[in-house]
Parts: C-alpha cells; structure tokens; sequence
C-alpha cells in the first residue's frame, strides 16, 4: 500500500473506531444475518497460539434458548449486584449505570456466545494441550466487534459472572469455557450510552 493511501486508511479507520460505543438497548430490528457471519470470520482470522484457533462462535437464534440464558444471567447477576461483586467493584460500575437487568439477551436480533477451546478433545476423548487461549480468543473477540462496528452493526461485551451456566444451557463439550456474551444489533431509538471519555494517544503510549 502506498503510502499516503496508508496514512488516509489509517486516519479513517481512528475516525470510524472512535465512533463504536458499547450498547445495552438493542432495537429487535433484524440484522442481515451475512453481516454476522462475515464478522465472525473476521474474527476467526485472528492470531493464535500454535495456530490452534481455540475458539466457538455459539450463534443462539431459538427464543426459548435466549430465554434460559436471560433467566440464568440475571439469576446471576442479581447475585452480584446484591453484594457478590463488593463495594470498590459496584462503586467502579457506577458511572456505566449498569444493573441485574439484561434484556439484550433477549431483544437483539443476533446473540453470539464465543467459546475458548482450554484444550482440544481428540474423537478418542484424549487432550491435547492449547497454547495463549485467552490473548487468541480476546484477540478474536476485538477483531469481532471491529468487524461488526465497521459493518454499521452495535454490540455489547457482557460477561456474566460465573458464566458455567452457558456450556449447560448450549450444551457444549467439557473442554469448552464461555468467554463472553455478545448481542448483536441496532440500537433501540431511545439508545443512551453513558458520557465516557477515552483516554488520549500520549495518555496511553509510552516511547522508549
Ligand atoms: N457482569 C456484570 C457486571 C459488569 C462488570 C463489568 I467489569 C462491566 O464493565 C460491566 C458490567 C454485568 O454484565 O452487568
């Protein structure tokens, strides 16, 4: 790439990543369901240890399914809200304005639970080792939510906590662990997101 086109792309790309927000009022708009997918093999392209690709993309269309999740993660969350997370973590939540009430679960169009692989289960039941799942997956996890903010779609990062409760209802192998919870969509028309400001390029460079 030239570059001058580079230095353009590069401007571009900051000016449209500045622009993703976190969103937690999905409108149940549908979404093209090619826009998903393409996202989640962005995402699939990521960098990973040995190359393992230690990663489940779970998409949960069934509305009885996405029903389950809900009642569980708020069953969870209710918990966490009530005291389990402490005082200095409930303090540091504060400003997002977030609660036990998660009806993105429910309402977005699209919901993608992503999977680590924490080791490869060969068809005899034997366990191979996987390398650096948690940089593969967190990366792949970024590059998902780039992609789908590139495509015009929001999303939310939620991390119910403990996430057990997910391999049980999706039914997934033991040497799978959820990661997190992503709803994927438009944002309702009524969508607040909190005043957030990001640190700036000399706040978060160090040149040495
Ligand atoms: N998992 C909870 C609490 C929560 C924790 C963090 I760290 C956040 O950045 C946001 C929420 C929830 O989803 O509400």
């Amino acid at each position: 790439m030239p570059v001058d086109e580079s230095l353009r792309t590069a401007a571009d790309l900051r000016a449209r990543m500045r622009e993703r927000r976190t969103v937690r009022m999905f409108s149940s708009d549908p979404v093209p369901e090619q826009v998903v997918l393409d996202a989640i093999e962005v995402a699939s392209t990521a960098p990973s240890g040995a190359h393992q690709q230690p990663w489940t993309f779970v998409r949960v269309k069934d509305p009885e399914v996405r029903r389950r999740i809900r009642e569980a993660a708020e069953h969870e969350e209710r918990v966490s809200y009530a005291g389990r997370l402490g005082e200095e973590w409930l303090d540091a939540l504060r400003p997002l304005g977030t609660d036990d009430v998660k009806p993105h679960l429910t309402d977005a169009p699209e919901l993608v639970v992503v999977f680590q692989q924490r080791y490869y289960l060969e068809p005899g039941g034997t366990r191979r080792k996987h390398y650096y799942v948690d940089e593969s997956v967190g990366i792949a996890v970024g590059m998902l939510l780039t992609a789908l903010h590139l495509s015009g779609l929001a999303a939310l990062t939620h991390t119910p906590s403990p996430m057990k409760f997910l391999g049980d209802v999706l039914g997934r192998p033991g040497n799978e662990k959820a990661f997190a919870v992503i709803p994927i969509g438009y944002p309702a028309d009524d969508c607040v997101v909190p005043n957030l400001v990001r640190k700036s390029l000399d706040q978060v460079v160090v040149t040495v």
